[in-house]
């Protein structure tokens, strides 16, 4: 009898506990090659880039549009305003600045170690500037005191490759290499002022389309998941190849570091939230169809080496969306919002206030 109750509660035990380990893993863990299952968080932030590979044969498109906005100078770590710029004389400071891209890229993995990556982009620029004073605008910008520059157009396109060397249990982790085609223009043109009246000249680096460069982008990524959760860390960089582009410079080599945590709430969705610390170095050469004189001395901060380059930290907050069955099956929505933390920029520089980016990708 008593060995029947005995066997009777062990059997029921053994039930419950196998119906909760049926029920109980809405999350596998973790998405290996052999037994890849896809859940929100599989992927990083979405600003992030070369975050996941995928397993052999897989394919993804994806499209995604950033924008970034500007406003306001900077000294250092310091706010400035354009009377601050204009004391350094300066004739003209930018006043903000907007910029969005539309990005459309295509992964490709033709085995399970291997991922291929292609990306294009479209780019729309636009700056706010204010001249010295209305007797400099008088003489430079046709009385204006504030004047608008805008260029869009094609970026450059972005080719390289992703090589997962590390998987163990729910560790990973790749290199990646991509080649930075100048495909975009330095030749963008708008109205600016000059002596005797405003007319259409060669514009600073910032409102160029493309580096004019071909570039080496470098990084490395780890990722570790759990069950309902996982973390990531990459770290990146932007190496010029060349010493000078066509008009006489190159924009500066750069360094970033991103660490990141995501969420699943559940089988459809996570939060995410990260920090990335960036350095760039200042723009080298000269940039030789831009002007540097004024009638107050200099032309525009943007026109100067001194005025490049920097560090900042930003924090990352952002939403995956998943669809892991049913028609959707395999696509992804996902925004994130960054927002500097801090930032210490060379000379005189427009302060970055947000970053958004929304994205949409799809695995087949
Ligand atoms: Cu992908």
């Amino acid at each position: 009898m008593n060995t029947f109750i005995h066997n009777t509660v062990l059997l029921s035990t053994l039930t419950a506990a196998a119906s909760v380990a049926q029920a109980a893993p809405v999350f596998s863990c973790c998405a290996t090659d052999e037994n890849y299952v896809g859940r929100p968080d599989d992927h990083a932030p979405i600003s992030i880039m070369g975050d996941h590979t995928h397993a052999k044969g897989g394919w993804m498109a994806s499209y995604r549009f950033m924008r970034m906005d500007m406003d306001g100078m900077r000294n250092g770590t310091e706010r400035v305003y354009a009377n601050d710029v204009f004391a350094q004389g300066y004739s003209v400071s930018p006043e903000s600045m907007s910029m969005d891209m539309h990005m459309l890229g295509l992964m490709y993995a033709p085995t399970d170690t291997l991922t291929l990556m292609l990306m294009a982009n479209y780019i729309e620029t636009e700056m706010d500037h204010k001249v010295y004073s209305q007797m400099g605008a008088n003489m430079i910008n046709n009385g204006d005191r504030t004047f608008t520059t805008n260029t869009s157009g094609l970026g450059d396109l972005k080719l390289g490759g992703l090589y997962r060397f590390y998987l163990k249990g729910n560790r990973k982790a790749h290199v990646g290499l991509s080649l930075n085609l100048p495909t975009g223009s330095i030749e963008q043109k708008d109205k600016t002022p000059k002596m005797g009246g405003a007319v259409n000249q060669q514009l600073p680096a910032p409102m160029q389309l493309g580096s004019g460069t071909y570039d080496l982008l470098p990084s490395l990524t780890y990722v570790q998941q759990f069950e309902r959760w996982s973390y990531g860390a990459q770290t990146n960089a932007v190496i010029r190849l060349e010493s000078e582009n066509d008009n006489g410079y190159r924009l500066g080599d750069s360094f970033g570091v991103t660490t990141w945590a995501g969420y699943n709430l559940n089988e459809w969705v996570a939060v995410n939230a990260g920090l990335n610390y960036a350095y760039t170095r200042t723009l080298k050469g000269s940039q030789d169809k831009v002007g540097t004189a004024g009638p107050n001395g200099q032309s525009v901060t943007t026109a100067f080496n001194s005025n490049y380059g920097g560090e900042h930290i930003d924090a990352i907050f952002g939403l995956n969306f998943y669809a892991p069955v049913g028609t959707l099956k395999g696509q992804r929505i996902a925004i994130d919002l960054r927002l500097p933390l801090w930032q210490d920029l060379n000379g005189y520089q427009l302060e970055t206030d947000s970053i958004v980016t929304i994205g949409w990708q799809m695995a087949f």
